[in-house]
């Protein structure tokens, strides 16, 4: 960090950022054009000429533009800041710096994207979402790339193409794009049951986060914190985000992907524009070495999770976001993560699927990025040196000088030096074993967690969950697929399996022989973790002409005081006339920003406006809407015409507020607490259409 607030990352990264304002166009050569809209040609209606090099090389730049996008995580939207440390308390478990030195401010650069889908794909799919953060530490880059579940679908890395090529569209077709319900996802899965505890992640609401800036984070599988003595340490990394951990419905998620399929991405952008800048804190679990083995499940076991009731999750430090990109291909496109980058103080564990992701990141890299020179890309250098005998390869951007290319040499002076303060060295594991291809008989319960995270969801959570999985399994074609996943999930718990199967056709299997065990990990649940803030949630104000211009005023300051984002919108846009003949000014016309887009909608008073909103089918179906998807829904005075024309009854309604004219300052009290509830999913709303 430097003294005016800008990372020493920010500023490395000044030396090729390039700003054309005031510049004239040039070729590649730097030689100035004369005309770009028309090509030499001998004649007005004469053939293109050879030696126009102009246009040869706009056109042989434009075709060379695209490179393969990510096999896996294509989609994604990224941001940089920083971390820094609480204190020094891990210093006696790490020698990694920008852990524990809490002066410390160390730049990042966090990548979060979906899985399946491709780079255009839409955002709010049901998928799991990547969570990949670039550290750039004074001891070297370190690479945390993790996901917003805490385990994986398999157990090796081995099984990655097959898992990958099971959800990915289609082979014949290519079809369904960013979906996992389709039959080959769900084949993969009757058959691997390994995937099952994923599975239940994957279809809970976690997998539908309202924003990136309210999801967690994991880094999955067990890593090692390394002390200065070489002592090791187990370690599962957490992120929590401030602003507490929120999602989306199955529906809405289904529209936005129509109406705005940037949706996440928009929202990260817009929050760090507008100064909310998203934060999340660092914890850690950390597990004595000699407590290997003291748990029912394998530690080295990435389909598992170390329940937070046995470990308590430890608060390290905080990460925030405070600058976009200035280029998405430069910097999102081309950041290049590895989990094998790691700095002293940090190591891994023998867990199959993190050595199996060891050798894929840097294979990937080079022929995404064409080449073994990709950690010279600016987005991918790190702050410490770089200094060793790497040499030549496609677009190798340093000049490296001298004549010693090797170690160990005389013609550097035996530069550079190998070993000293600092240098990396690996914990000295024992390992001791045959060479066999077998799963560690440790690795064999596929169940017990996934029950233990059933038994943990609050009542809607647990629905939303049987609707995912009657939902996707509905979308599967073959009725022996279908079957399978009954039979596994009954193996979970029985109701479950029962309530899938009368949803899907299928019969409901006996009940199982090892009965559900009961036991609970309340951390496991979102319901669990409300944060109650209405900061950057978006609210709609309903207006037509004749609104009540004093009260949409009022409700737009207390909204906006709320740290909440207030947008009127009217049938037109431009402005609508209030009720006192004032210009109301309108932020979006009605048809271009669904109600989708929105976490509450409002009605103000005005009886001209009500009445013109509820006899327009736009207007009445968007209140509808929200009401459906469990928003705040807020009317005041003769605004709940509106209400009564979604057919939404008298109530009380869980976030539901009416206010009447009075009593401006309560109505604005309680429509706030429904706001910064979020949703209201115990709300009643199958007899209201939307
Ligand atoms: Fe992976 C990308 C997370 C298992 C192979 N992975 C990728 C990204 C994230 C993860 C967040 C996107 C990084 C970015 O934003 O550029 N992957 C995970 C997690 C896993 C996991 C949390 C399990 C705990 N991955 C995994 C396995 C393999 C890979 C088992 C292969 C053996 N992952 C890749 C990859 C990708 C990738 C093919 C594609 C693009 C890239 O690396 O840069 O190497």
């Amino acid at each position: 960090m430097i003294g005016d607030g800008r990372t020493d990352k920010d500023r490395q990264l000044d030396d090729v950022r390039v700003d054309y304002r005031d510049t004239a166009l040039t070729t590649d050569q730097g030689i100035r054009v004369d005309d770009t809209d028309n090509s030499l040609r001998p004649g007005e209606r004469g053939p293109t000429l050879m030696e126009d090099f102009h246009f040869r090389e706009k056109i042989t730049h434009f075709d060379h533009e695209r490179i393969p996008e990510r096999v896996v995580h294509a989609r994604g939207a990224a941001a940089h800041g920083y971390f820094e440390p609480y204190d020094d308390s891990l210093a006696a478990f790490t020698r990694a710096e920008f852990l524990t030195s809490p002066r410390t401010r160390t730049p990042v650069f966090v990548r979060f994207s979906t899985v399946a889908g491709s780079r255009g794909s839409a955002d709010t799919v049901r998928d799991v979402r990547g969570f990949a953060v670039k550290f750039y530490t004074q001891q070297g880059n370190f690479d945390l790339v993790g996901n917003n579940m805490p385990v994986f679908f398999i157990q090796d890395g081995i099984k990655f193409p097959d898992f990958v090529h099971a959800v990915k569209p289609e082979p014949h077709n290519e079809i369904p794009q960013a979906s996992s319900a389709h039959d080959t996802l769900w084949d993969f899965v009757q058959l691997q049951p390994e995937t099952t505890h994923m599975m239940m992640w994957l279809m809970s609401d976690r997998a539908l986060p309202r924003s990136y800036r309210m999801m967690q984070g994991f880094g999955v599988h067990t890593f090692r914190l390394v002390d200065a003595e070489g002592r090791g340490t187990f370690v599962k990394f957490h992120w929590k985000p401030k602003l507490g951990i929120h999602s989306l419905v199955w529906d809405e998620t289904q529209k936005i992907a129509g109406k705005d399929p940037d949706f996440n991405r928009r929202d990260l952008w817009e929050a760090i524009e507008t100064g909310n800048f998203p934060e999340w804190e660092l914890g850690v679990q950390l597990v004595a070495e000699e407590d290997e083995h003291a748990f029912d499940f394998d530690l080295l076991d990435a389909t598992k999770i170390i329940p937070e009731e046995l470990v308590p999750v430890r608060p390290v430090g905080r990460l925030v976001l405070d600058r976009n990109p200035d280029n998405f291909f430069a910097e999102t496109e081309q950041v290049a993560f590895h989990i094998g980058n790691v700095v002293p103080g940090i190591d891994f564990t023998n867990d199959p699927l993190l050595q199996g992701r060891l050798f894929s990141y840097l294979d990937t890299q080079l022929i995404r990025l064409g080449g073994p020179n990709f950690t010279q890309i600016p987005i991918n250098r790190p702050l410490a040196d770089v200094r060793n005998h790497h040499r030549d390869g496609y677009h190798q951007m340093t000049i490296p000088r001298g004549q010693a290319s090797y170690h160990p040499n005389t013609t550097g002076g035996g530069c550079p030096a190998v070993g000293g303060p600092g240098a990396y060295t690996h914990f000295q594991e024992r390992v001791d074993g045959h060479k066999i291809r077998k799963r560690s008989g440790s690795f064999a319960d596929h169940y017990s967690q996934a029950t233990l995270f059933w038994n943990s969801m609050s009542a809607w959570e647990k629905e939303h969950i049987v609707a995912a999985f009657r939902f996707e399994l509905g979308k599967v074609v073959q009725t022996h697929i279908r079957e399978g996943v009954v039979r596994n999930l009954n193996n979970v718990d029985h109701d479950l399996a029962a309530l899938v199967a009368a949803g899907i056709g299928v019969a409901a299997p006996p009940a199982p022989a090892v009965p559900n065990h009961g036991r609970t990990s309340p951390a496991l649940s979102q319901a669990h973790a409300p944060v109650q803030s209405a900061a950057t949630r978006k609210v709609a104000v309903l207006v037509a002409d004749g609104a009540d211009a004093g009260q949409v005023e009022a409700v737009r300051a207390a909204i906006t005081t709320m740290g909440a984002i207030c947008d009127v919108l009217a049938p037109r846009g431009g402005a609508v006339r209030g009720e006192g003949g004032e210009a109301v000014p309108v932020t979006h016309a009605l048809d271009t920003m669904a109600s989708v887009l929105y976490d509450a909608v409002l009605v103000p008073g005005g009886q001209e406006s009500a009445r013109t909103l509820s006899v327009n089918g736009q207007a009445v179906h968007y209140v509808a809407e929200a009401f459906t998807h469990g928003k705040a829904v807020g009317a005041l005075g003769a605004g709940s015409l509106l209400l009564e024309a979604a057919r939404i009854g008298p109530g009380p309604h869980p976030g539901v507020v009416v206010g009447t004219t009075g009593d401006i300052d309560d109505f604005v009290e309680a429509f706030g607490t429904a706001v910064a509830a979020h949703r209201h999913p115990e709300r009643a709303v199958d007899s209201v259409p939307a």
